[in-house]
């Protein structure tokens, strides 16, 4: 086992793989930006070190200056945690290159997944349905128009090295074709380097399901069901939950089934999250996520198992200690993202947390960063606090949320707490038939 783990990154996502660690008798070492060094994951680390200024490019994206802090402080390994350069190969493989571990997957599965097309491809070889669409990149008008004439539209125009759904275009019908392709390249182009966009039929009241898997080194894969993350604004998923208010134990153990065997096929290893639309009774893949992911918190609280320690020692090349029969899905769990923002205008609300209370009692967990007197910097993400509640069935769930949302007390910035609680009063949300317009759809009213 490691003796001592780099954590590259900060917030709320630091101190949960710090807690992991500490758990487990890892030494952690904390990386910080300059406006960082008075944080918590600072405080809890063992040790920490400055990597730069405040721009994520000069600290939390800055590889030389988190292989030289993870050097001088003899770390083991990496722990890129989520969002900045946890999905980065060339990170992965320079980390490697450095006799460190990186806690995640090999570089190869990375990039493969960081390819929408080729994730497609590799999906629809290993017998999972994709959307329908074009097979590859689509190089001319003419194509274009024969796949979308085939479909029928509307169809969505994406971007092959896009995902999270930057970049995506809806087209109505072949007028706005031409037009919309372009502006597609050109915009792939500028975010992404690479102007290949593919195309997809249109599907428009999904759901947003996703399945959690976990492979150790030794070929044994193991799903942990799904988490229905269909509340989400401008693609920032907002509210989430697990099980899925929809889904059967049938579909769940099914779908979980066809997810565990393509991991142990694609020989992939470490934790990940298999991406699906569902929409009229049907799963069609669209992408992989080969990370940890924020709203793993609810698979915890219904499983028991506890994903970053398990991830960890999947790294250090342990083997499973469970299998799959031994995962119950007990209960049912609800994260809400309490983001700084204005719960009306979503504009992020940075600034000194002047006084700070914490919901407790039974089912009540908080992945949070925040303290009274902490300065929340204006240079990251709005993410404040996860707020998980777990309850033995979805109705308790919900009135054990809404207690504790209105004890949540957060002062000096604005949060999302008001939202939260006019969505668990929305009759889509109360009946579980929700999908991915409809927090879009209380938000523009
Ligand atoms: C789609 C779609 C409809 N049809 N693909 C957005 C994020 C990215 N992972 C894929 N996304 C979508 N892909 C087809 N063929 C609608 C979305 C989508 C969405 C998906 C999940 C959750 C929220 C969403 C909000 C808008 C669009």
């Amino acid at each position: 086992m490691f003796k001592k783990i780099l954590i590259a990154n900060r917030g709320e996502i630091a101190l949960r793989v710090m807690r992991a660690c500490r758990d487990i008798g890892i030494h952690t070492v904390a990386v910080h930006s300059t406006v960082d060094a008075d944080s918590m994951h600072v405080r809890l680390a063992d040790e920490s070190v400055c990597i730069g200024g405040p721009l994520s490019k000069d600290s939390y994206l800055n590889v030389p200056s988190i292989i030289t802090a993870a050097t001088i402080t003899n770390s083991d390994a990496i722990h890129p945690g989520v969002g900045f350069l946890s999905e980065n190969a060339e990170f992965a493989e320079i980390v490697r290159d450095h006799n460190l571990v990186f806690i995640g997957p090999s570089p190869q599965h990375i990039t493969d997944m960081g390819d929408k097309v080729k994730a497609k491809k590799i999906a629809t070889k290993l017998g999972i349905s994709v959307v329908p669409g074009s097979d590859g990149g689509v190089s001319s008008l003419s194509e274009a128009q024969s796949i979308a004439r085939n479909i029928g539209y509307p169809i969505l125009i994406k971007a092959t090295s896009g995902g999270g759904g930057r970049g995506m275009k809806i087209v109505q019908n072949e007028s706005e074709l031409a037009e919309a392709i372009q502006m597609a390249k050109s915009e792939a182009e500028a975010s992404f380097g690479n102007s290949e966009v593919y195309i997809e039929k249109y599907l428009s009241h999904p759901k947003h399901i996703e399945i959690q898997v976990i492979a150790d080194n030794f070929g044994n894969v193991i799903h942990l069901g799904e988490r229905d993350c269909s509340l989400q604004r401008r693609h920032q998923k907002i509210f989430e939950e697990s099980p899925s208010p929809v889904i059967t134990p049938d579909q769940r153990a099914e779908l979980g089934k066809l997810a565990a065997n393509s991991i142990k096929q694609l020989g992939y290893r470490g934790v990940g999250t298999i991406e699906f639309l569902y929409s009229d009774g049907h799963f069609y893949f669209i992408e992989m996520n080969t990370r940890l992911q924020v709203e793993h918190p609810i698979t915890e609280q219904i499983t028991g198992i506890d994903i970053v320690q398990e991830q960890i020692k999947i790294a250090a090349d342990d083997k499973l200690s469970f299998s799959q029969q031994d995962v119950k899905f007990s209960g049912h769990a609800i994260e809400c993202r309490i983001n700084a923002e204005d719960p009306d205008t979503f504009s992020p609300s940075p600034g000194l947390v002047s006084s700070y209370h914490t919901p407790g009692g039974p089912g009540v967990r908080i992945d949070s960063h925040l303290y009274s007197g902490y300065k929340i910097p204006s240079y990251y993400d709005s993410l404040a606090a996860k707020l998980i509640i777990y309850e033995v069935n979805r109705k308790r769930c919900l009135a054990r949320l809404k207690r504790a949302l209105s004890e949540y007390v957060i002062s000096g910035v604005k949060t999302i707490i008001p939202l939260h609680l006019r969505i668990i009063d929305n009759p889509e949300v109360i009946s579980g038939q929700y999908d991915i317009t409809t927090l879009e759809r209380m938000t523009t009213a």
